[in-house]
């Protein structure tokens, strides 16, 4: 405890315990993972990064639809999955794959929910379904969390979204109820440096965008994003907080977005490739696997090792998804209300009607 607290976020010198070329300069904050289990993290960022490039191509085939890329953020989902519990409740947006999977989602269902199928949302783990919507779901964490308090559970809720996110109203609002309120929620935002073609420098005109939990009343502290150990450090420390009853904190991760925003985009057309070629020396994979060779435990035969057991995942969790039924057109209407209002009822009544006339399956 005590980083949080000392940390100023009206400055930009954010945590890093460990530099990109693998050194630690903090090394009094840095996890005691031992090598065995930074060969595992290691192992799921490269596990990770080859199911988000699996999407980007079934989308190219047209198996999947548009799909948001998670590359360059692999840091901080895994790094803060590994300091809160499986118990908690994450409400992600659209760009969270690992944090998904690591909280416990089948890989096969994070895939069927990018091909179309609602389904993929139903998932055996505490991850609320992705939030397209900018800056909406921190609300619903913080309100979920609150629930959580009134009831005296234990569990807290983090709430993931990107530096244009905190330009909505919505963003403050919730943190406003979360000073307020003394909620147990974290809010974990990823700063990518684009929200699609929006620079950060033309998203604020603020110095960080930690420092916008000042007005509410809670702890803002940027955080190397690229930097796994520095990210399990801070998000151990604003999840005990959170326990503790001492509240809520907004974490601003510092990293980059290498790839399009989706796959509908081409960010050529806004973004030097200077700038995507200079932040490669950052990418958080790499920054671990420097730290796994100096300490030997990295070499070229543990590196095929880990690809082809990764390749087989994701190989199985496509053919899970794709051999996944096709829901029915008429389950549109059976999951937002118990008892359907009127209107809709009318509306259901008509699909079916159409859907025996010209189709097969309702
Ligand atoms: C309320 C709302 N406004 C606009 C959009 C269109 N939109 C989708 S993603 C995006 C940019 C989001 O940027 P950021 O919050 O930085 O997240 P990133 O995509 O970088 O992860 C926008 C404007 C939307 N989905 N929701
Ligand atoms: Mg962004």
């Amino acid at each position: 405890m005590g980083l949080i607290d000392s940390a100023n976020p009206l400055s930009d010198k954010m945590i890093q315990v460990l530099d990109h070329e693998g050194n630690f300069v903090r090394p009094a904050l840095a996890a005691k993972w031992d090598d065995k289990t930074l060969r595992e993290i290691y192992e799921n960022m490269v596990f990770l990064r080859m199911a988000d490039q699996k999407l980007i191509s079934l989308q190219r085939q047209g198996r999947s639809g548009s799909y948001p890329s998670i590359e360059g953020h692999e840091a901080c989902q895994i790094g803060s999955s590994l300091a809160i519990k499986k118990t908690d409740w994450i409400f992600p947006a659209f760009r969270e794959l690992a944090i998904c999977y690591m909280q416990g989602m089948e890989l096969e269902k994070i895939f069927l929910y990018w091909m179309g199928n609602e389904w993929g949302s139903n998932a055996a783990a505490n991850v609320f379904p992705v939030s397209i919507t900018v800056g909406g779901h921190p609300l619903h964490a913080t309100g979920y969390a609150w629930a959580l308090k009134l009831q005296k559970k234990p569990d807290i809720t983090v709430s993931y979204f990107g530096d244009g996110a905190t330009s909505t109203g919505d963003f403050y609002e919730a943190m406003n109820f979360a000073g307020v309120l003394k909620i147990p929620t974290i809010f974990f935002c990823q700063n990518n440096q684009w929200a699609i073609s929006t620079p950060c420098s033309k998203q604020t005109a603020a110095k960080t965008l930690a420092q916008k939990a000042l007005a509410c009343g809670i702890p803002g502290i940027q955080v190397d994003g690229n930097d796994i150990f520095a990210v399990y450090a801070v998000m151990s420390e604003a999840s005990e907080r959170a326990r503790k009853g001492l509240g809520a904190t907004l974490i601003e991760a510092v990293t980059y977005r290498f790839g399009n925003h989706t796959t509908a985009d081409d960010a050529k057309k806004y973004r030097p490739q200077k700038e995507v070629d200079a932040m490669r020396k950052f990418d958080p994979m790499l920054r671990l696997r420097l730290l796994l060779q100096k300490k030997n435990a990295w070499d070229e035969k543990f590196e095929k090792e880990v690809i082809a057991r990764s390749e087989e995942k994701v190989r199985a969790a496509v053919e899970k998804a794709e051999g996944f039924p096709k829901p029915k057109p008429k389950e549109i209407f059976d999951y937002l209300y118990e008892k359907l209002t009127p209107a809709l009822e009318e509306q259901k009544a008509y699909l079916l009607n159409h859907l025996k006339t010209y189709c097969s399956t309702p």
